[in-house]
């Protein structure tokens, strides 16, 4: 019997207990501003979803199965989910979560003053010193607290020594803000977390279905689920939005990450085991192994750096003092080889160094190119294809003067009236000034423990490509990589010139080839090969469904992608949201992007993932800009039929919009999980409890989405199949068995491999539809394998059945493992590594 029980008993204690599920009066303090009820714009659609703000599916008459499904109300996930993925111990049938976002090697109390936070928040507390007043807002009158305005009294509430020492003197803009947690309990703990979906209490909610309502006496009740991941469990880098993929045992590969100078780890893979749950040994940089090491009585260095700031304001031009500042003893960049610069800023002192010399000492898997956002594709050698990513130019400070002085015609910073910050300092500007795109392929080896770039194979695209391996042949080397343009920042072109609509270009790309190209490290643009122009770029979910008849044939490989963005016809130099779906199938003979049924409403960041029975569930989705939030945001849920290209509707619908940095995740039951995104934008204008918004009142949370297929008409819960017998691994080309219960007819049986998606990024999901002959009587199906790694790339997988009533088992957890041949290299091409491993050694000690 598979192991996973714990999430059908909570399936039907959700179900049963539907509309009794008490509502949280404690801590349940007044909505901001006080809720009018007059001023509700929510469509009331039953009795599939109903104004009621306890619980919109609480209408005596809701059919889940008419309605498309049965949403459940908001989990407190404690960090924010950015990245996620499910996390597989080799013999375990229940995964766990591993969820993070920026600051990860650190806990958001490390990043931010929790007193000043909470000033903040409260908005009615004195501030302390040096922290202006918010703005009011004009509607309400209150305080806008610490995000909504973006001269942003935040800023007010990060630990200095952090935005020095560890941050590169950048201010903490966008999602690194994130941090300002309105849940305490949620302050202190490590911003990697592991959430254990086996645990009893994994999905516990107070039943609230609106962000604004939940309370902390809520955030307890499954916080006994979650454990810290980050600096505890050895990660000593930032993993803030890397490339993720899977090896074939478990272990998650992450390479590069945060777009910040200090620490920034952008040229390091990080591995992390789900065996052991920790990090790989990487070197810890200083000012990191500083931090952790710092006196207990004074763990943000605040005491340690007073009388250095002092020395600065007694002499301000004193250019020694001025190199020596913010950086403890043995951990300046200056004296590691680094150059630096000190401006005034901020009112404060501020200190930019180039050179990672010190902050990313080197380790032999390093990358050769720094990135950031760049996609990270597990290939059907086990290996990792690493592509594009930005790089920025850190010999430009984060702050350039850019306002002429009328005294003195010179140009000067341009500092805000309020806040007395410089502009740039408030926003990601200097990032976009100094954007380097990489365009150069690397190939990250786990045997060998190091990456090898493709300097002969240059390919321009925006950050977060998607890219698939598909099959080129019978053989076991017979594949290539499609690639297709990224799922963001196409608009950062910088000096490059990339900037702009992208076309939604598509290449095959013979990454075999380029690897073994004596002239691997001559720069060129070979190896690649043009297929068709997607018409949409940026930003869209997509899908990837396979079929393999039982001679090991591939029937169909189709890519679907959801939404994404085009140029606006009304503004040559703008680009909109579309509602197109296309697909592609790589086992027809001429490959094209062919038109399929659209999404209801434009949107971009689609989050989309196959189910069990073949189909495609959307979830969420941003929408172009609408004062509505249901026009700005795709609420409801939709299903794709790849069968016949159609896209429904359904009527269920979620209470928030999760964009770009929400994830959506089919999970071992059957049901489909949407986390994440920013918190700070999950109290939007338009919300149901706090019309007006508010993100100061977010909270990071998860939402369960209950399939229709696991309902009978009536709205009852369906019988399911039940999976009683099957491998634990299943190798290429190998028939296995599956035994189901007695009687049970089975429609379709699919493996699906899992991942971790970010960005609507979903490489490395897909879904295979394996052919089958099934003994009803003994309950007994022969199962043919994929044949070759490129039908299914080596990792975990859920084993799926699906029963003649189109109702799905829950899975089996099952490894396809490495297929492996003796004549794995020519003794000439190895010769040829060494050389280029050797080179590669040297200009990493010299960086
Ligand atoms: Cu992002």
């Amino acid at each position: 019997m598979p192991k996973w029980k714990s999430a059908l008993i909570i399936l039907s204690a959700m179900v049963s207990c539907w509309g009794l599920i008490p509502s949280v009066s404690a801590h349940d303090g007044e909505p901001n501003p006080p809720f009018d009820p007059t001023k509700v714009q929510i469509t009331d659609d039953i009795p599939c979803f109903s104004k009621s703000l306890a619980n919109p599916y609480g209408h005596p008459g809701y059919n889940p199965k008419l309605c498309g499904g049965l949403l459940s109300p908001k989990i407190a996930t404690h960090t924010t989910g950015v990245h996620g993925g499910l996390i597989w111990k080799n013999d375990s049938e229940i995964p766990k979560y591993l969820l993070w976002f920026r600051h990860p090697e650190f806990r958001a109390e490390d990043v931010v003053s929790s007193e000043v936070l909470e000033r903040l928040i409260d908005g009615d507390l004195p501030l302390p010193l040096g922290v202006t007043d918010a703005p009011r807002n004009p509607l309400t009158g209150r305080n806008e607290g610490a995000f909504r305005d973006p001269r942003s009294n935040f800023q007010g509430a990060v630990r200095q020594s952090y935005a020095w020492g560890m941050y590169g003197g950048f201010s903490i803009v966008g999602h690194g803000r994130s941090v300002a947690r309105r849940i305490h309990l949620d302050r202190g703990i490590e911003d990697v977390q592991m959430w254990d979906l086996s645990h009893p209490l994994a999905f516990a909610s107070e039943g609230k279905y609106d962000v604004a309502k939940m309370t902390e006496a809520g955030a307890h009740l499954n916080k006994s689920a979650f454990k810290d991941s980050g600096f505890s469990k050895g990660l000593r880098y930032n993993i803030y939005c890397p490339g993720q993929a899977k090896l074939a045992d478990g272990r998650v590969v992450f390479v590069g990450g945060n777009n910040m100078n200090s620490n920034n780890g952008q040229y390091k893979v990080n591995i992390f085991d789900p065996e052991t749950e920790t990090w790989a040994p990487r070197a810890t940089p200083c000012h990191r192994a500083a931090w952790a090491a710092a006196p207990h009585d004074d763990p943000f260095f605040e005491h340690l750096f007073a009388p250095l700031y002092e020395a600065f304001f007694d002499d301000p031009t004193n250019a020694a003092k001025k190199a020596a500042l913010y950086f403890l003893p043995n951990c300046n960049p200056v004296t590691g080889g680094a150059r630096a610069t000190v401006t005034m800023e901020m009112g404060f002192p501020f200190i930019r160094y180039e050179g990672p010399t010190v902050t990313s000492p080197p380790d032999r898997s390093d990358m050769r190119y720094a990135r950031w956002y760049p996609t990270a594709l597990t290939l059907p050698n086990n290996k990792v294809l690493v592509l594009s990513g930005v790089d920025q130019n850190e010999s430009l400070g984060t702050t350039k003067p850019t306002k002429i002085d009328p005294a003195t015609g010179r140009k000067v910073l341009d500092l805000d009236p309020v806040s007395g910050y410089t502009k740039d300092a408030l926003t990601d500007g200097p990032f976009r000034d100094s954007v380097i795109f990489q365009v150069v392929p690397e190939i990250y080896d786990p045997e060998a423990d190091r990456t090898r770039a493709l300097e002969n194979a240059r390919l321009i695209s925006p950050v977060y490509p998607h890219a698939f391996p598909i099959q080129t042949g019978p053989g076991r080397d017979d594949w290539k990589v499609v690639v297709f343009p990224g799922s963001l920042l196409s608009s950062l072109g910088g000096d490059q010139g990339f900037g702009g609509f992208h076309d939604g270009k598509t290449w095959l790309f013979d990454v075999r080839a380029a690897l073994a190209d004596p002239k691997r490290g001559t720069p060129g643009e070979k190896h690649l090969t043009f297929v068709d122009s997607l018409g949409a770029d940026n930003r869209m979910g997509t899908a990837e469904l396979l079929e393999i008849d039982k001679k090991g044939k591939l029937l169909s490989h189709k890519i679907i992608s959801f939404g994404g963005q085009i140029p606006d016809p009304a503004n040559p130099d703008a680009v909109i949201a579309t509602d197109q779906v296309k697909m592609i199938d790589f086992a027809e003979p001429n490959p094209h992007w062919k038109s399929q049924q659209p999404i209801y409403q434009a949107a971009t960041n689609s989050k989309s993932t196959p189910l069990p029975d073949g189909t495609v569930i959307i979830g969420a989705g941003q929408g172009n800009p609408d004062p509505a939030l249901e026009k700005r945001a795709n609420l409801h849920f939709q299903l794709h039929n790849p069968a016949d290209g159609t896209t429904k509707k359904l009527r269920v619908k979620s209470t928030v919009p999760r964009s770009s940095h929400g994830n959506i995740h089919l999970l071992p039951d059957a049901t489909v999980m949407l986390v994440g995104d920013d918190h700070t934008n999950s109290v939007p204008v338009g919300d149901r409890v706090a019309p007006f918004g508010d993100p100061d009142l977010g909270v990071d949370t998860a939402e369960i989405y209950y399939p229709a297929y696991l309902f009978n008409a009536d709205g009852s819960l369906a019988d399911r199949p039940a999976i009683v017998e099957a491998p634990d691994e299943v190798k290429y080309g190998k028939d296995f068995h599956i035994e189901v219960e007695k009687g049970t007819r089975i429609k379709t049986v699919a493996l699906i491999r899992t991942g971790l998606p970010t960005h609507s990024q979903s490489a490395n999901i897909r879904y295979i539809k394996l052919a089958f002959e099934q003994d009803a009587r003994k309950g007994e199906l022969t199962v043919h394998a994929p044949v070759v790694p490129a039908q299914a790339i080596p990792g975990d997988y859920m084993l799926f059945v699906v029963d003649k009533n189109g109702v799905p088992s829950v899975a089996k957890h099952v490894r396809v493992p490495v297929m492996r041949n003796d004549d794995e290299r020519h003794e000439h091409e190895k010769h040829e590594e060494d050389e280029h491993d050797r080179h590669e050694d040297e200009r990493r000690a010299k960086r």
